[in-house]
């Protein structure tokens, strides 16, 4: 904790709720398929003193002087994010996804423009359109779910049907707890035929597409993907826009951005994402995606094991959607405030067509990059989705539940959280 000397010294009051987080971090296993733990050569860049600077504008392109230095930085996260996505454009100055997505929507849309996404409940994500947000008074959202959700196929047919109704302006892959892979070519196919943009939101996936473990959308004709940073590609929290060859786009997505939406961008932050995206670059990283999905697939295999029912019957990237009530008759909210007491963090997650509410559904979702990050391997992996099942099964019985939180408290000690990433 050194490295928090003079916060210690000055605020113990924000230094206790850091260090209570260090701790919670290294004693217990993180299972949200959204979060990771990212190096210190990230979290210093992050912290660094560009924190600093103002530099509205682009490389090149900006309002205030002294900009030598956020130029160089800007310049080498855009190059790198190219390279890792094999895309012409970046944008890396947004603050999120949420924030990505709605520059990209202000970018190509209209007001009372239509927009086809997932439904939220299918997989979907808030920000595709869900009524809660303050997008859907603007644009009309349309939706696409699965045909089958035991399968996990997607209804194409009348993703197309309802396209050549609607007319959407962006056709909108993409996904927040969906463990399959799209058919990328069908979505440029039905975008094409309406005259729509194909847009796919990776968020969840850019590091497995970034490792070459999955397909990049940009091959099947996509022409956008927004994005974070923090989840599978293991950068700081952030977000990001990539543009496959269309200049008229990037610059109608840059001056979005900024000035459209955004003041200065948060140049340390950027820098992380430099430092990060620098990380992804390596052979090593190839082989940390390939082992997330390898870790979920054991996971998976030992919930099927044990009958419970797997959304989509199981995975094919690196999270996990499990029946937990119909298969346990558990609540997805009480098996999470369960696994967090003997130390695995995951979350509550709606189910398709569930019939419990949100805020306590019938699933849970989980996932595997950050204990690959710890270079948890199958054996690991396997054992954790047994003790959650046996967790569950054997919930009235504090001494079976003292002996996993002791069992997931020796992983965590043999599995320390690595400093470098390279
Ligand atoms: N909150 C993110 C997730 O957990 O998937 C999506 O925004």
């Amino acid at each position: 904790m050194d490295e928090y000397k003079h916060i210690k010294k000055q605020d113990p009051e924000v230094f206790a709720a850091i260090e209570g987080e260090e701790k919670r971090e290294a004693e217990g296993l993180e299972l949200i398929p959204s979060e990771n733990y990212v190096s210190k050569a990230v979290r210093e860049a992050n912290s660094s003193i560009l924190t600093n600077k103002y530099s509205e504008g682009y490389p090149g392109k900006r309002y205030y002087g002294g900009q030598k230095y956020t130029d160089m930085v800007e310049t080498l996260a855009i190059e790198r994010a190219k390279k890792l996505f094999d895309a012409k454009y970046a944008n890396v100055q947004t603050l999120g996804g949420a924030n990505a997505n709605i520059a990209m929507y202000f970018a190509l849309l209209n007001p009372g423009d239509t927009v086809l996404g997932m439904d939220l409940s299918h997989g979907g994500h808030l920000t595709h359109g869900h009524p809660v947000t303050y997008l859907t008074k603007i644009f009309n959202f349309v939706r696409y779910k699965m045909k089958d959700p035991d399968t996990g196929e997607i209804d194409y047919d009348e993703m197309r049907e309802t396209a050549l109704k609607t007319k959407p302006k962006i056709v909108l892959a993409g996904f927040s707890a969906y463990p399959r892979e799209l058919n990328y070519a069908k979505f440029v196919e039905i975008a094409r035929e309406v005259g729509a943009y194909a847009v796919m939101d990776v968020a969840h996936i850019a590091g497995l597409i970034a490792g070459r473990s999955v397909k990049n959308p940009f091959d099947a004709g996509f022409d956008i993907m927004t994005t974070t940073t923090h989840k599978t590609l293991r950068g700081p929290r952030g977000g990001m826009i990539l543009t496959r060859e269309s200049e008229e786009i990037a610059k109608k997505i840059d001056k979005m951005v900024f000035p459209g939406l955004q003041g200065g961008p948060h140049m340390n932050n950027i820098a992380a994402k430099a430092v990060a995206f620098g990380e992804a670059l390596q052979p090593a990283f190839r082989t940390y995606a390939a082992q997330i999905l390898k870790n979920a697939k054991a996971m998976a295999e030992v919930f099927k094991a044990h009958d419970i029912r797997l959304l989509t019957g199981g995975t094919d990237n690196h999270l996990i959607l499990a029946d937990v009530f119909g298969s346990l008759q558990i609540t997805g909210k009480d098996a999470e405030t369960l696994l967090d007491a003997v130390g695995i963090t995951l979350n509550k997650n709606s189910i398709a067509d569930d019939t419990r509410g949100p805020m306590d559904p019938s699933g849970i979702r989980f996932g595997t990059p950050a204990i690959t990050t710890r270079k948890f391997k199958e054996k690991e992996c396997a054992r954790v989705a047994e003790l959650m099942v046996v967790a569950m099964q054997k919930r009235a019985e504090p001494n079976v539940q003292k002996a996993i939180r002791e069992e997931i408290r020796e992983m965590c000690s043999r599995f320390p959280i690595p400093e470098s990433h390279v």
